[in-house]
């Protein structure tokens, strides 16, 4: 990669308008979870009339939708322009500001609709729970815009392959384009099920909404939901660490062959969020939990290209004996420390998957706190600390200014105290959910009930978690706006787009991996394989519901 590409100033704009709006969906969605952490701690009582399941409603959107798609699309759009030759072309880079308003109109709408108490649904928005219908026209806006930026970055994309026939597109691209790819097949679900079910039914045009269908369309796009969060982190692991560390990329064509392969599998898995669930048949649950086992190994192919990464490049600093390049790493270095502590949390994080993957275990775990703790060491620490970890360069670079020895210290800080506040949440909702206690419920003793009496103690220590959680994200936020707006100006270029090249032995990557007919033919194949007949017979054989509000 020619490090003299410099990144156009509007680009940066751009990218980093996405990037500080994702940090304010942070920042409210924090002091939501910080005001849950309490009220499940037990001494704590919402004040103003606030519904914990509005709390809950707000943490949700905010973290998981609206923050993570923000700070994708910003950071996927400056490392295409960046690979692209440092600009976007005039058309992508209008339509990426119509996609970001879109977007950011959308998310403003849907909080709204949370605030005035009108759509305490969560997240998941599962019916016959009915919201307000400006709660999903919002929801509907952020998709939308979401697809008007995935168009403008395969329009950048394609511009690129036309002027570079027959070459290998750059890796960070070619990575940016599945993730996108993944991205708009998957919201084809939710946006079927808010269009053509939900939106109908809260308007009242419709007496009775198919639960059974509109919470499988949701979890066919809800699963690859997560895979849209981690391919992003998988880029800065793939492509950003090395490059920090003084390493080379593996191996470009298996880096580009583990994406394919979460593109491939990824989608067609929904049913496992819905295994205790009926309406589906046994056989139908069977393929779908397969494939997600499948879904596992491009990841362990991760775990395994990272190891190799990370230890090439310490021997190639003279690192002797078994782990002697676990002492070459660049540990008082942010930009590296944050994303590796992601890493490492995603060894037990991914293990706590394959549990819940497992059909006669997650009988156990299922709607238990167990898999909020999951995906608090997924999404809330492996994703976010990779998050956190790459503002430290890129906010600096779209800014202008540096990162500061003070600020990486800092950062150091942060990443230590948001490890060690996940540490007492997610673990004690780990054992908590072992010992029976429900998700998505406040505090309670039913009726002092041993065992709900046993699970006090760990609600104590989740609730201190969240304390310290919260503290952590104050500093990342300190640490945003400096580097955005305060930090000592980089007059002389210095900041560079963090982007490692690929080692000279890696086997040469087959041309194969880069023709989108093959792999989006196959992705429809397996969708229709493990989604048609169960939607047929949801169609036919499940009755509608009535709306329900209960807040
Ligand atoms: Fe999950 C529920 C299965 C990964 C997020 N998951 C959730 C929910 C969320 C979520 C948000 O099968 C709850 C949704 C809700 O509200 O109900 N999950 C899996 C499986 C994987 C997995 C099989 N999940 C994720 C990721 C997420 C995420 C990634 C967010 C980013 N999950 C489930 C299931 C449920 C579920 C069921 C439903 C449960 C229920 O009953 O409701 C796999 O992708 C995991 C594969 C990963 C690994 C780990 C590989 C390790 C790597 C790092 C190596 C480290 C190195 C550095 C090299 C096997 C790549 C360390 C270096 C040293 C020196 C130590």
């Amino acid at each position: 990669m020619d490090t003299q590409v410099k990144l156009d100033r509007r680009d940066s704009l751009l990218a980093l308008t996405h990037i500080l709006f994702a940090f304010g969906a942070l920042a409210l969605g924090g002091f939501a979870g910080l005001l849950q952490g309490m009220v499940k701690g037990g001494n704590f009582k919402l004040p103003w009339g606030v519904g914990y399941y509005q709390l809950l409603t707000a943490h949700g959107v905010l973290m998981a939708l609206v923050f993570t798609t923000f700070f994708i699309v910003g950071f996927l759009y400056a490392g295409a322009a960046y690979t692209t030759g440092g600009a976007m072309r005039h058309g992508v880079r209008k339509a990426g500001w119509w996609g970001f308003g879109l977007m950011a109109g959308g998310t403003i709408l849907t909080v709204i609709m949370i605030l005035l108490g009108q759509a305490s649904v969560l997240y998941t928005f599962y019916a016959p729970l009915k919201a307000s219908p400006l709660f999903y026209i919002g929801l509907t806006l952020v998709v939308v815009g979401s697809w008007i930026s995935g168009f403008a970055l395969f329009a950048q994309y394609r511009s690129w392959r036309r002027a570079n026939p027959g070459k290998l597109s750059p890796l960070f691209l070619f990575m940016a384009i599945v993730t996108m790819t993944l991205w708009l097949i998957a919201t084809l679900g939710v946006a079927a099920e808010v269009l053509l079910l939900l939106l109908p039914w809260s308007m009242g045009w419709v007496p009775t909404v198919n639960v059974m269908l509109s919470r499988s369309l949701f979890w066919y796009f809800g699963h690859p939901l997560v895979y849209f969060w981690l391919l992003p982190t998988y880029i800065c692991w793939y492509v950003v660490i090395p490059k920090l560390i003084g390493g080379k990329v593996f191996s470009d064509a298996l880096a580009r062959l583990s994406f394919i392969l979460l593109l491939l599998f990824s989608i067609p898995v929904g049913f496992h969020h819905q295994l205790t669930e009926p309406g589906i048949s046994s056989a139908w649950k069977f393929v779908q939990v397969v494939l997600t086992f499948m879904v596992i190994v491009p990841s362990l192919m991760t775990a395994f290209s990272l190891f190799a990464m990370l230890e090439l490049s310490g021997r190639a600093k003279g690192a002797k004996g078994m782990f002697g390049w676990f002492r070459k790493l660049p540990w008082k270095d942010v930009r590296f420390f944050a994303p590796f502590m992601g890493m490492v949390i995603f060894i037990p994080a991914g293990a706590g998957g394959v549990v819940n993957a497992s059909n006669q275990m997650d009988q156990v775990v299922h709607n238990t706190l167990w898999v909020t703790g999951h995906f608090h060491l997924t999404v809330a620490s492996s994703v976010a600390l990779t998050f956190f970890g790459l503002i430290y360069w890129l906010v600096p670079l779209l800014s202008g200014r540096k990162l500061t020895a003070t600020i990486n210290k800092l950062g150091m800080a942060q990443t230590w105290i948001w490890v060690a506040g996940m540490f007492l949440m997610s673990g004690s909702m780990h054992i908590e959910g072992l010992l029976g206690a429900p998700r998505r419920t406040a505090f309670a003793t039913y009726n002092d009930h041993a065992t709900a009496l046993s699970w006090i103690p760990f609600n104590r220590l989740l609730g201190i978690g969240g304390g310290v959680l919260f503290v952590g994200i104050l500093l990342i936020l300190y640490i945003i706006l400096e580097l955005a707006f305060f930090a000592e100006k980089d007059a002389s270029g210095e900041e560079q787009f963090q982007l490692a090249e690929v080692a000279e032995d890696a086997q040469k990557t087959p041309a194969i991996l880069e023709n989108w007919k093959v792999w989006v033919g196959l992705v429809v194949v397996l969708i229709l394989f493990a989604y048609t007949v169960p939607i047929i017979e949801m169609l036919r054989e499940v009755p509608g519901s009535k709306p329900w509000i209960t807040w």
